[in-house]
C-alpha cells in the first residue's frame, strides 16, 4: 500500500531522482581516480618485481672486475615475472646487451631514467606491454630497460571497478528505497490528505469546513495544514455571510418601499394575508384604510419633486404615529398609503380611526423651510377577518377611497354592504363553478407558448395550460376570480385533477397525430399541492395516458411551497422522482429563503410578471430580477420570465442570462387548436429537452 502510493507519486520520483543523480556523480567523481591509481599503483609494483629479479642477477657478477658480458646472465630472466625483453644501456642511450624482445624504447630509455627506481617509458595501446627503465651504474652499464607483460593489469582494474561498482549501486538501492518511504511518510500521506481536502471543498464550498484536516504536527507543513484548515472556515463563513447579505437584501427590496422606507404593497397583502390564516376562526374584524394625498401631484409640480418625496416621508411618519402600535402601515405608491388594524372586538370604531388619522396627519408641513398643506382623504374598507381576501379589501378601500373626496363626507368613506355583496356573489358563482366541473363545455384549457432564449432569436420550447371558464350568462370570468374561489370552497381539488388530466390527455393526443409534444406546464394550487393524494394522482395519470413523465411540467407558487417550506421539499422530492420537471411559479413575490430554493428539487424558476412589468422604470425590479437570475445560475436551476411584454424586458433579460421567456411579446395564451396549429402544424424548432 505504502510502495504503491510512493510508486505513484510524481514529487517522490522526482526527489529520489535528484537524490540517485547526486550519489551516482559523487561516486563517479572518487572512483575515476582511484582507479588510476589501482593501476599505476600494480604496474610499479610489476616493474619494481622486474628490477628486483635483474638486481639479483647482477649481484654476483659484480665480484668479479671489468665488464663482462651481461647477456647470459639476463638470458634466463625472459619469460619469468612478465619479463619479455631486456637491455642494458650505456650512459649515452646505446645499448650494451639486449635479450627477448627488441624494446621500442631504448635508444631513448635512459634519458627519462634518472632515478633509482624504475620510471614507466611506455604503453601499448591495449595496455598488455609496458616499457620501463631505471638508472644502474653497475658492471659498466648506466641502466636497463625492461619490456613486461601488463595484460594481467587490466583484468585486476576491473575486477576492482566492479567491486566498487557494485557498493554504490547497494548503496543508492538502500537510499531510494529509504527515501521514498520517508517522503511518504511525511510528505505524501499528508499533501494526498491536504489534496483531498481541497477537491472536496472546492466541490461543496459551504460545507468545506468539513473536509478539515486533522494534524498535530509542529513543522511547516503542520502550519500549512493549520493555514488551510482555518481557510476552509472562513470560506464557510463568507459565504454564509455573503448569503445572508443576499436574503435581507432580497427581503428589503422586495418588501419595502425605498421613498418612504415603509413596508410595500406585497408586504401589506402578506401581512393581511398572515393575520388571515393566523386568526381565521377568531371574531375579530379587520379595517383597512387607504390614505391618499390628494394633492401631491400639485406639490411635485410647484415645488419640485424633491418636495414632493419629502412630504410623502413625512405624512408616512405622521399617518404611523396617528395609527399607533398594533395597525400595520405601508406606502402602497405614488401618494397612497395603506393602513391595517385588527381589532377583537365587532363594533371597532373604524371611523374614529379614520377621523384620528386624518385629524394627526392631514395639514401644515414643514418642508425644508417652506409650508406645504397636506389634504388626505381615507377610503375604508372593514370586514370580519375571515370574510374577505387581502386583494378585495384593498381593492374595497380604493373603492371607497373615490367616494371619500365628496361634500361633507369629512374626508373618508367606507366600503357599504362589503359583506353581504361578497358573499351572495361568491355563493352563486361557486354554484355555477361546481356545475361546470361536472359537465364538458365550459371549462376549457388555453394553451400559452413559452420561448427559449439561446441564441440570438426567439425558439418554441414548450407551453402552460392555463384554464378557462365560459360562464352561460356572464361570458369568460376571470381565472384569478374562479381560481381563488375554488379555493376558498375546495372544488380546486376536483378541478385541479380534471385540468391534469385534460393537459395529460392533449399531449397524448399531440403524440399521437403529430409524433411530438411540447412539454405542457400545469398550475398547481396551494391546496392542491398540499393534498395527500397529489403523488397518487400524478402517477395515475401518467400511467393512463401513457406519456413520457418529462413532458408534463408541474407549477407550484411560491407562496404555497414557502407555507410549509419542510413539507414541500419533500413532496417536491416525491413528484421529482416520477420523473415529471417542477417549476415555481410567481417567484419573488413569496420570499423564498435562499436556503430552502437551494434544496427544493425544482428544475425552473419562474420570475414573477410584476418584476419583469418594471424593468425599465424600477431600478429595485431590475435588481431583483438581476438577482434572481444570478442566484439561479449559482443554484444550476433554468429560469422563466413571466409576462415578457416589450422588445426592451426582453434584452434586459436576454442580457442578463434569462433562459426562457413567456408572454404577450412571444404568444398569447389561445384554445388548442389554435396553438396546434401555430407550434404543431409548421416546422416550429421545437425543443422539447434541456
Ligand atoms: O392567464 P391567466 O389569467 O389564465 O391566469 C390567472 C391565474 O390563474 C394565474 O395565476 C394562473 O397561474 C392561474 N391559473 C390558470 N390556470 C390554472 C389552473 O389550471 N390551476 C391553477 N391552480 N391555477 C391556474
Ligand atoms: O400561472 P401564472 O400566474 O404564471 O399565470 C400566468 C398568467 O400571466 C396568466 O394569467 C397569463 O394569461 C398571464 N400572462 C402571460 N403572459 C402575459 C403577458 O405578457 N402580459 C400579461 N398582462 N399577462 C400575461
Ligand atoms: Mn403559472
Amino acid at each position: 500500500m505504502i510502495t504503491r502510493a510512493a510508486l505513484g507519486c510524481r514529487l517522490c520520483w522526482t526527489i529520489t531522482g535528484a537524490v540517485f543523480a547526486m550519489i551516482l556523480i559523487i561516486e563517479s567523481l572518487i572512483l575515476v581516480p582511484s582507479a588510476r591509481r589501482f593501476e599505476s599503483e600494480a604496474l610499479r609494483l610489476l616493474a619494481v618485481e622486474a628490477q628486483g629479479a635483474v638486481d639479483a642477477v647482477l649481484a654476483p657478477l659484480a665480484v668479479a672486475r671489468g665488464a663482462p658480458d651481461l647477456r647470459p646472465a639476463l638470458e634466463p630472466l625472459v619469460g619469468r615475472l612478465h619479463i619479455r625483453g631486456l637491455a642494458a644501456l650505456r650512459a649515452d642511450g646505446s645499448v650494451a646487451a639486449a635479450v627477448g624482445e627488441l624494446l621500442q624504447t631504448a635508444a631513448r630509455s635512459l634519458g627519462g631514467a634518472v632515478d633509482p627506481s624504475p620510471a614507466i617509458l611506455l604503453r601499448s595501446e591495449d595496455g598488455s606491454r609496458v616499457e620501463v627503465s631505471w638508472r644502474n651504474d653497475a658492471l659498466g652499464a648506466a641502466g636497463f630497460a625492461a619490456r613486461l607483460d601488463a595484460s594481467h593489469v587490466r583484468g585486476a582494474l576491473r575486477a576492482y571497478v566492479l567491486r566498487i561498482a557494485g557498493l554504490v549501486a547497494l548503496i543508492v538501492l538502500v537510499v531510494t528505497a529509504g527515501t521514498m518511504l520517508v517522503l511518504h511518510v511525511l510528505l505524501l500521506k499528508p499533501l494526498m490528505r491536504l489534496r483531498e481536502s481541497m477537491r472536496l471543498a472546492a466541490q461543496a464550498p459551504e460545507r468545506a469546513s468539513e473536509y478539515s484536516v486533522p494534524s498535530r504536527r509542529s513543522d511547516e507543513l503542520g502550519e500549512m495544514i493549520v493555514a488551510h484548515n482555518s481557510m476552509l472556515s472562513r470560506i464557510v463563513e463568507s459565504i454564509r455571510r455573503d448569503r445572508e447579505v443576499a436574503e435581507a437584501r432580497a427581503r428589503i427590496l422586495s418588501h419595502h418601499d425605498g421613498l418612504t422606507g415603509l413596508p410595500n404593497r406585497r408586504s401589506f397583502l402578506e401581512h393581511l394575508s398572515g393575520r388571515r390564516a393566523g386568526d381565521g376562526a377568531a371574531p375579530g374584524v379587520i379595517t383597512v384604510c387607504i390614505v391618499n394625498v390628494v394633492q401631491l401631484r400639485r406639490v411635485n409640480a410647484a415645488m419640485g419633486q424633491q418636495t414632493g418625496d419629502r412630504l410623502l416621508w413625512e405624512v408616512g411618519v405622521r399617518v404611523s404615529q396617528a395609527a399607533g402600535a398594533g395597525s400595520f402601515v405601508a406606502h402602497l405608491g405614488a401618494g397612497r398609503f395603506a393602513v391595517a388594524r385588527r381589532s377583537g372586538d365587532p363594533a371597532f370604531d373604524a371611523a374614529g380611526f379614520a377621523e384620528r388619522i386624518l385629524r394627526d396627519a392631514a395639514g401644515e408641513y414643514s418642508i425644508g423651510g417652506d409650508s406645504v398643506a397636506a389634504d388626505l382623504r381615507v377610503g375604508i374598507s372593514h370586514a370580519p377577518c375571515a370574510a374577505c381576501s387581502p386583494e378585495e379589501l384593498l381593492n374595497q378601500a380604493e373603492l371607497a377611497l373615490e367616494r371619500a373626496g365628496a361634500e361633507d363626507s369629512g374626508g373618508y368613506a367606507f366600503f357599504e354592504n362589503a359583506m353581504a355583496e361578497a358573499a351572495h356573489e361568491r355563493r352563486s358563482l361557486s354554484r355555477a363553478l361546481e356545475r361546470a366541473i361536472g359537465r364538458d363545455d365550459e371549462l376549457f384549457l388555453a394553451y400559452q407558448a413559452k420561448a427559449s432564449l439561446s441564441g440570438d432569436g426567439m425558439a418554441f420550447s414548450g407551453a402552460e395550460a392555463l384554464l378557462r371558464w365560459r360562464h352561460p350568462e356572464r361570458g369568460l370570468v376571470r381565472p384569478d376570480v374562479f381560481i381563488a374561489l375554488a379555493e376558498a370552497t375546495g372544488l380546486i381539488l376536483p378541478l385541479g385533477e380534471k385540468v391534469l388530466r385534460r393537459a395529460c390527455a392533449q399531449v397524448r393526443d399531440w403524440l399521437e397525430r403529430h409524433g411530438r409534444s411540447p412539454r405542457v406546464a400545469v398550475n398547481l394550487s396551494a391546496h392542491q399541492f398540499v393534498a395527500p393524494g397529489l403523488v397518487g394522482l400524478v402517477a395515475g395519470v401518467l400511467r393512463e395516458t401513457g406519456i413520457p413523465p418529462a413532458l408534463l411540467e408541474l407549477e407550484v407558487t411560491e407562496s404555497a411551497a414557502m407555507r410549509d417550506a419542510e413539507r414541500a421539499a419533500s413532496r417536491l422530492h416525491e413528484l421529482h422522482e416520477l420523473g415529471v420537471c417542477l417549476a415555481i411559479d410567481d417567484f419573488g413575490t413569496g420570499y423564498s429563503s435562499l436556503n430552502y430554493l437551494r434544496r427544493f428539487a425544482l428544475d425552473t424558476i419562474k420570475i414573477d410578471k410584476s418584476f419583469v412589468d418594471d424593468i425599465g422604470k424600477d431600478p429595485n425590479a431590475e435588481a431583483i430580477c438581476a438577482a434572481i437570475l444570478g442566484m439561479a445560475r449559482a443554484l444550476g436551476r433554468h429560469v422563466v420570465a413571466e409576462g415578457v411584454e416589450t422588445e426592451m424586458q426582453l434584452a434586459f433579460l436576454r442580457s442578463h442570462g434569462c433562459d426562457e421567456i413567456q408572454g404577450y411579446l412571444y404568444a398569447r395564451p389561445e384554445p388548442a387548436a389554435e396553438f396546434e396549429r401555430r407550434f404543431l402544424q409548421t416546422h416550429a424548432a421545437l425543443r422539447v429537452a434541456r
